[in-house]
């Protein structure tokens, strides 16, 4: 039987340290499927089926620089209710989630217990490559709403994206 794995999250936008765990992640599940999912909590900038496309330009253009492409990797979107109930449906049995911080633990320890409980779907996490460890979508949007660049942080077409939107406020 395959072990098919889900690693949620809002990648409003994707960064690098997405992609470190999202990588990281294929190499250890038969099946991974990158979920963009409306987090209620945050306020979106970038419509959910342009973050679905950049994932999957950037999950493409790993698999092209890794020694075994990312072919078991499928990216897609929810917003149909709870996040185990997409798991329920793909025969998921495990989350993956990013730990960049005691905040990070703080907020996801009662998630994981949560949907453990509701569907027994259990919470792994993998620890950030100290190279994005420092990464979050909230601050690249910052830093490039204020004229930053971003290049650094997240994948060449996301980058762009944000300084064809910030010219267009501007102008
Ligand atoms: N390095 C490593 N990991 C990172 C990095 C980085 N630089 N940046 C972010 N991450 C991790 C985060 O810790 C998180 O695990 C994941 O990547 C996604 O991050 P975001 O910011 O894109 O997404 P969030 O934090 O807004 O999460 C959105 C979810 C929908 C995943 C979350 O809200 C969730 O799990 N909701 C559950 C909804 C639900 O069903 N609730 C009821 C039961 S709990």
């Amino acid at each position: 039987m395959s072990t098919i794995a889900v690693v949620p999250g809002s990648f409003d936008p994707v960064t690098l340290g997405h992609l470190d765990v999202i990588v990281r992640a294929a190499g250890l599940f038969d099946e991974l499927h990158v979920l963009v999912v409306h987090n209620p909590g945050k306020s979106a900038l970038i419509p959910v089926e342009q973050r679905v496309d950049f994932i999957r330009e950037a999950v493409d253009a790993a698999g092209v620089d890794e020694v075994s492409p990312l072919e078991n990797v499928l990216v897609t979107s929810w917003s149909e209710g709870l996040l185990v109930d997409y798991c329920t449906r793909v025969g998921a049995k495990v989350l993956v989630k990013g730990i960049r911080s005691q905040v990070d633990v703080a907020y996801e320890t009662p998630m994981a217990i949560m949907n453990r409980s509701l569907a027994g779907v259990e919470t792994i996490f993998l620890l950030p490559d100290p190279a994005h460890a420092l990464v979050s979508s909230s601050l690249v949007r910052q830093v490039a709403s204020l004229g930053g660049d971003v290049d650094p942080y997240v994948p060449r077409a996301v980058a762009d994206y944000l300084r064809a939107s910030r010219d267009d406020q501007a102008g």
